[in-house]
Parts: C-alpha cells; structure tokens; sequence
C-alpha cells in the first residue's frame, strides 16, 4: 500500500472507531514478560515509625483501616507489583476496624502484638506474630484489640488485578462488629510454629513450603498463593526466574537480595533485616544471599502463582542455567 492510499485508509478509520493493529503491533505484543512495577523495599525501621505515627492520630475507625500501603514506584496505589498489593496495618487496644465484606481475597501475616484478633465470617482468631491469616472473598470481616499494644500486621490483597477487571466491590456491616465466637483451630489459621517445623525438619540449605487450603490441599486462593522460604546462614541460592512476581517479608535473619531485569544490565541488590518487605517483579533474576554471622533466615512470600496457572500463563524460564 503506497503511502497516501494508507494515510486516506487512516484518515476514515477514527469515524469507525477502528485502529491500524500493525502500526502499533510490536508495543503491544512484546518479545519477553514486561512487568511495570521495579524492584522495591520497604524498610521496617522507616514504615514502622511512620505507623506508630498514624497510631497516635485519632482511632481505627475514623478511616476504617489504619493502613500504609506500600505502594511501587513506578506505579500508583495498589499496585505493589503487577499483581499484588500489600499494607502494613495497624490497630491500637480497645479499637475495632468495622466489619465489611469484598470481593477481593485477602491474606495478613502477623508481625508484631498479641491480643489482637481478626473475626472472618463469624470465628473470632487470635492473631500471633508469625501467623498466617486468611480472609477468604466476600466473608465479614473485623478485627479488635483487647491486648495493651499496638498490633501490626502485613496485609496481602489480590486488588490491583480488579482494574482492569471492574467488577470488585465492598459493603460495610450494620453494625461495627459481625457476631462471631472465639475458635481455636481455624482453617483460616497457619501458626508459625508449625510452618517453621516443616521448614526445620529438612537440612537442605534452603526449603520452601507453600501453605495449603485446608479443605483442597490446593493454593490458597484462585488468585494469591503463599509459601514460606527457609535459607540457611551463609548459603547462596538463585531459583529460577518465573511469570509470577513476589512480595517477599522477612520474619527472621538477615541477608541481601539481588534482583536482575530480564536483560540482567538493570540490577538491584537490596540488603534486608527482620520486619522488611519487598517486591520482586515477574520475570526477574534473583539472587538471595544469606550471611555466615547470625541464624538462617525466614522470609514469608506472597506470589500471583495461582492466578498465573488459572490462566494458563504461568510459565518457568527452563533457558536459565
Ligand atoms: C481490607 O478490607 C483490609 O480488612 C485491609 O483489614 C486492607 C485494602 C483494600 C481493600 C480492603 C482489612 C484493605 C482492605
């Protein structure tokens, strides 16, 4: 096609409300995964400061949720990866953050507190540092405080994917609290103790275990997953790279973390402690590195795993050495 002939082709299609695909061909069908979000973290010493901060000013419920969300850079709120949104939360003793319902799925990882607790669909669950906490789509949910300080958690939500899928929505409760009674076991709730068993119980120098629906023995969730990751001290280890980004939290130990692009010329090594969280995104090299001094560490992750699988995208780069 000569070029004026294609210049009066364009010229009539905006009327139709048509587009050329083949001008814009290459920008929409890229050679390789190309996540938005960078690599980013999110030191606790910094955020945890700031939410004491947000503590003192007035009660939960003021706001709902007193949350900082941590938000990546190279995109807005809340989109902490692509795919994934976290937020350190707050509450203070005698709050109640009011119940309401979503239909979006919804993970806490307990960092520090006692007393506080979350009701989920009618089962009050006391909360411990360490505790994985799942708070399944559209179930009632509050949290309440009845210990003698601040409580803090990670929040993981499936949010930023309702963007471009519209249809997520909440409803507020009648009343601030649903009626719920205090239950011990929940299969809502992965202590700690146990999960780092499982870690311990294999003298690899690292193991990773992902938690489990209690009813399916399946992901957790259609959309999120998570797994908890036990590197031995003084060990080295890249897995190999994937679809899914991750949203990493450390709950022990120190250690640093690089993270290469898909070319490995834009790389970032991040040093990391107890309470930091950070984000990895798809496609990315990385690197953990775990120091000789100190114990092994621990870190909680939270994935798009499920997702990606339920759609038939998630794919491991088997090109990787
Ligand atoms: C939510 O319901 C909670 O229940 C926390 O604690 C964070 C972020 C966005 C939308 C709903 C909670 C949230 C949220």
């Amino acid at each position: 096609m000569s070029n004026s002939t294609d210049q009066s082709l364009l010229s009539k299609l905006p009327s139709q409300n048509a587009e050329p695909l083949w001008t814009v061909m290459h920008s929409m069908v890229k050679p390789l995964p190309s996540p938005r979000a960078v690599p980013s973290i999110w030191r606790y010493n910094d955020i945890h400061a700031l939410l004491l901060e947000a503590g003192r000013t007035g009660p939960a419920e003021k706001a709902e949720r007193r949350v900082l969300m941590l938000v990546n850079p190279k995109l807005d709120a809340p989109f902490t990866t692509d795919t994934l949104y976290a937020g350190l939360q707050l509450i203070n003793p005698g709050e109640v953050a009011p119940a309401h319902r979503h239909r979006s799925f919804a993970i806490r990882f307990i960092i520090e507190g006692s007393g506080a607790f979350t009701a989920v669909g009618g089962n009050k669950v006391y909360m411990e540092p360490g505790d994985l906490i799942l708070t399944p789509k559209w179930q009632w949910h509050d949290h309440g405080h009845e210990g003698d300080a601040p409580m803090i958690w990670l929040d993981g939500l499936d949010l930023p994917l309702y963007h471009k899928l519209p249809v997520h929505f909440a409803e507020p409760y009648t009343e601030p609290s649903y009626p719920s009674k205090p239950v011990v076991d929940s299969p809502l709730r992965f202590p700690w103790a146990q999960m780092k068993a499982k870690l311990d119980a294999s003298s690899a120098n690292f193991s990773l275990e992902e938690y489990h629906d209690v009813a399916t023995g399946g992901h957790i969730s259609f959309t999120i997953g998570a797994m908890a990751l036990r590197i031995s001290k003084g060990s080295k280890i890249s897995p190999k790279r994937d679809t899914c980004s991750f949203i990493f939290h450390v709950i022990e130990g120190h250690g640093k973390t690089t993270i290469l692009g898909n070319d490995r010329s834009n790389g970032e090594t991040v040093a990391w402690s107890k309470g930091d969280t950070f984000a990895v995104p798809a496609w990315n090299h990385i690197t953990h590195d775990v120091a000789t001094s100190g114990g092994d560490a621990y870190l909680f992750i939270l994935t798009d795993k499920p997702l990606l699988e339920n759609l038939d995208m998630y794919l491991l780069d088997s090109t990787q050495s």
